[in-house]
């Protein structure tokens, strides 16, 4: 029998340190917000959505992830953006850097060219906080933004269950500065 397709997706996933800034931001914000809270530990920033794909391509993304080759930045998350229409909470920025568009563009030229659907929509970096959430306004500037150094890409894998997604890590690509 075939393996079932994977949910894949590429991300920016926060290494010890933003998760930890991550995790304090969402711990004073739940005070003020009501909403369902991504757990701290599953928090990340998605760059391109694949949804499903066959497994066996798995080996050509991971590859593909092996060769985004880009020297790190930092990303600067600065604001928090409230999406009425679908009641998430997002961490947003007021600057996207341009290397972060260049990395997203890359990928989609490179998930284009090997076939996967892609997004035509211009990048809008977004961290998705909490969904279900209440609040009464659409944007709102942190007090302390938080500074993410970039230094490496990260392809998903997102099992659903009744409990809630699972991340697995598949694989990942560091640069040097
Ligand atoms: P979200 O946080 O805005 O919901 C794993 O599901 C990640 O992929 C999440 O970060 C989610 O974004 C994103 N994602 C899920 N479905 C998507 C879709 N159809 N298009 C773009 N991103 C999607």
């Amino acid at each position: 029998p075939e393996p079932p397709p994977l949910r894949l997706f590429f991300a920016l996933w926060p290494d010890a340190g933003v998760r930890e800034t991550l995790g304090r931001l969402v711990r004073s914000l739940r005070r003020t917000v009501k909403g369902r809270w991504v757990e701290p530990d599953k928090l990340h920033l998605t760059l391109a959505f694949l949804g499903a794909v066959p497994a066996e391509r798995l080996p050509e993304l991971t590859a593909m992830t092996g060769d985004l080759d880009l020297p790190p930045f930092e990303l600067a998350l600065d604001r928090l953006e409230y999406w009425q229409r679908n009641r998430v909470l997002c961490l947003g920025a007021s600057a996207t850097p341009p290397l972060l568009i260049e990395l997203v563009g890359i990928l989609n030229s490179k998930l284009g060219r090997a076939g996967f659907p892609v997004e035509r929509r211009p990048f809008r970096p977004h961290l998705t906080l909490a969904r279900k959430a209440e609040a009464a306004w659409s944007a709102m500037p942190l007090k302390t933004s938080v500074t993410w150094p970039v230094d490496r890409v990260t392809l998903v894998e997102s099992r659903l269950s009744r409990a809630g997604p699972l991340y697995l890590v598949r694989a990942e690509k560091q640069w040097r500065a």
